[in-house]
């Protein structure tokens, strides 16, 4: 990897000192980086700096995630992590990746908060030599040489895993298509998981005829999922299946259903309101979908701390990691009509939710 490095009296002392005391530490050469202010971010002693700029705190899959990306760039395992907090807003999180290169970091990782709009700034990075892995959502650029890689679920096909176990489920039922009344409680406009989970719910409400009443988004929070799922109980009086696109907006869901004095469950020819949600890592969430208040959950794998790491020391010996990286997801139900889902000829295994499965699973 090819380092810039602008050369003013005092970037030239500091890289000096760098390069004396490099030589008589760990013998490694790639950790240098000295700003145009001179200061140097990149470590003299062997340590790998990485500037990660997660989107924000806003639910319990995130906060799994930033806690796996903390444990994998420890100060023990060789990193120094400079963590900044977008708070779900682009702009804060344009601000810390030109803070990163300033700072000269080694490594930028980017959660991005939705899809569009990084192209500057990541060619700014590309200007200062920084590789950019992006992690978790997706980014849209016009030039894919922006960014090293990505790695991420695939968020349509986890939408279409959720709607193939609603159709197996419906029509084990005696359901019809046009007999489902469906609500979706939307993420964060324009982020890569709610672009494709949404994606995979229209396709098939198209396709088989489903009665999709409304589509809000409740940004991936419990309080957003209760208020949209409020109003959406009071605009129509015919709702029995909600898409929830996360599991924070399905316990919000699950409030409001319960407040209006309904019935969260599987049972839809009585009365009740089936919840479809996505991730498996809050703990009521899970409990509820053991016990089938929540119907069915498409797993989001959170722990890519490792992953991004494994990333990182493959491009450290010079390598070149894949371009794109999916990971591997199930789906948890404790309702035995739907065993596995069949999308584009392949068949994925419903996860057949128990105790046991919860106790040994690793979030
Ligand atoms: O499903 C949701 C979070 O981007 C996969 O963001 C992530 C999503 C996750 O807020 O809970």
């Amino acid at each position: 990897m090819k380092k810039r490095v602008k050369i003013n009296l005092s970037a030239f002392l500091s890289l000096a000192l760098a390069v004396m005391i490099t030589a008589c530490g760990s013998g490694q050469d790639d950790h240098i980086k000295t700003d145009s202010a001179g200061d140097s971010a990149g470590s003299v002693s062997g340590t790998t700096v990485i500037g990660f700029s997660q989107l924000g705190a806003e639910s319990d899959w995130r906060s799994a995630n930033s806690e796996s990306m903390r444990t994998a760039f420890s100060t023990d395992n060789g990193y120094e992590l400079l963590f900044e907090d977008g708070q779900q807003k682009q702009s804060k999180q344009i601000t810390a990746i030109r803070s990163f290169i300033q700072q000269g970091v080694d490594y930028i990782v980017l959660a991005p908060v939705t899809q569009d709009g990084w192209d500057s700034v990541l060619q700014e990075a590309q200007e200062a030599d920084i590789p950019v892995i992006i992690v978790d959502r997706m980014v849209e650029t016009a030039d894919e040489d922006l960014f090293t890689c990505w790695i991420g679920s695939d968020f349509y096909l986890e939408g279409c895993k959720a709607c193939e176990w609603l159709r197996k489920y419906a029509a084990s039922q005696g359901l019809s298509g046009a007999d489902l009344h469906i609500v979706n409680i939307q993420g964060t406009i324009g982020s890569s998981a709610q672009i494709g989970r949404t994606a995979g719910l229209e396709e098939y409400s198209e396709k088989y005829g489903w009665d999709l009443r409304e589509e809000t988004p409740g940004d991936f929070t419990q309080a957003k999922g209760r208020e949209v799922m409020t109003q959406m109980l009071v605009n129509y009086n015919n709702i029995n299946v909600v898409y929830c696109e996360n599991d924070n907006e399905a316990l919000g869901a699950i409030e409001a259903i319960e407040a209006a004095g309904k019935h969260p469950g599987g049972d839809i020819k009585n009365g009740d309101i089936l919840v479809l949600s996505f991730d498996g890592v809050n703990e009521t969430a899970i409990n509820y979908c053991l016990e089938g208040t929540i119907a069915c959950i498409v797993e989001c794998n959170p722990l890519h701390g490792p992953r991004v790491e494994n990333i990182i020391q493959t491009l450290k010996r010079g390598g070149t990691p894949d371009k794109l990286e999916y990971v591997s997801e199930t789906l948890y139900s404790s309702y035995e009509a739907v065993k596995d889902v069949r999308i584009d000829s392949r068949d994925y295994p419903v996860t057949l939710l128990t105790q046991e499965v919860i106790d040994t699973r690793a979030y």
